[in-house]
């Protein structure tokens, strides 16, 4: 099984975090979407990231699909439940968090990719980051267990883990964290796990994520 993509996409760690704890064993191949377009489109002519290819050759895209797949695979209801409101309420907060990474990424690429910005295209992205860290936050600080859901580690307190450190190294000042402590705090606890330090990469941008 090969993944494919670097770990400073929070799309790709969090496959990558979650298919380790569950013990999966894969090669990792770290290709660029930019840099390394062409070797990923035989697997992906999307030429994105996360990929899993499959040990029969068949490819999983998207990292929603892949920890799908993980968890039919493997599911045994410590990183998600199988069912009702305690499932529903983790998808909805990993949407939430893969969300807030969409629109990181989106205003990542605006403002490096374009030689002119749109202000009306900034904004909104600006507005919708501060909405959803909003709920996030207060999400997070009413949860009155140690994660997100209770006892464990879960898919949802990986998401939010990932989404936080690529946003903190994405755009640094640009978005002010001493409004949301609960996510510093989120992101402080998962990235002092080993498996978050182990499963990890410098944000450095589209020449080479
Ligand atoms: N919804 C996708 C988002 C994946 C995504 O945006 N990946 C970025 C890297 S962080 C990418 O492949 N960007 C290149 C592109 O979209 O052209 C998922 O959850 O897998």
């Amino acid at each position: 099984m090969i993944l494919i993509g670097q770990y400073d996409s929070p799309f790709v760690r969090r496959v990558a975090i979650a298919m380790t704890l569950y013990g999966f064993v894969f090669e990792h191949r770290p290709w660029s979407t930019f840099g390394d377009g062409d070797l990923i489109a035989p697997f992906n002519p999307l030429r994105r990231v996360p990929t899993l290819v499959l040990d029969d050759g068949s490819v999983v895209i998207e990292s929603a699909c892949i920890l799908d797949w993980i968890e039919e695979q493997k599911g045994d209801g410590h990183l998600i439940a199988k069912s009702g409101p305690e499932r529903q309420k983790a998808l909805y907060y990993m949407a939430l968090s893969m969300g807030f990474s969409d629109k990181c990424v989106a205003m990542f690429y605006e403002k490096v990719l374009h030689q002119q910005t749109s202000d009306i295209w900034l904004n909104r992205l600006q507005t919708q980051i501060a909405a959803v860290l909003d709920r996030l936050n207060a999400i997070r600080a009413e949860a009155v267990t140690p994660w997100l859901l209770g006892q464990y580690l879960g898919h949802a307190d990986i998401a939010l883990g990932c989404a936080i450190r690529h946003a903190r190294e994405a755009h640094g000042d640009a978005i002010d964290w001493k409004r949301w402590p609960a996510l510093i705090a989120h992101s402080e606890a998962c990235e002092a796990l080993p498996v978050f330090d182990s499963i990890s990469q410098p944000f450095i941008g589209p020449s080479s994520n």
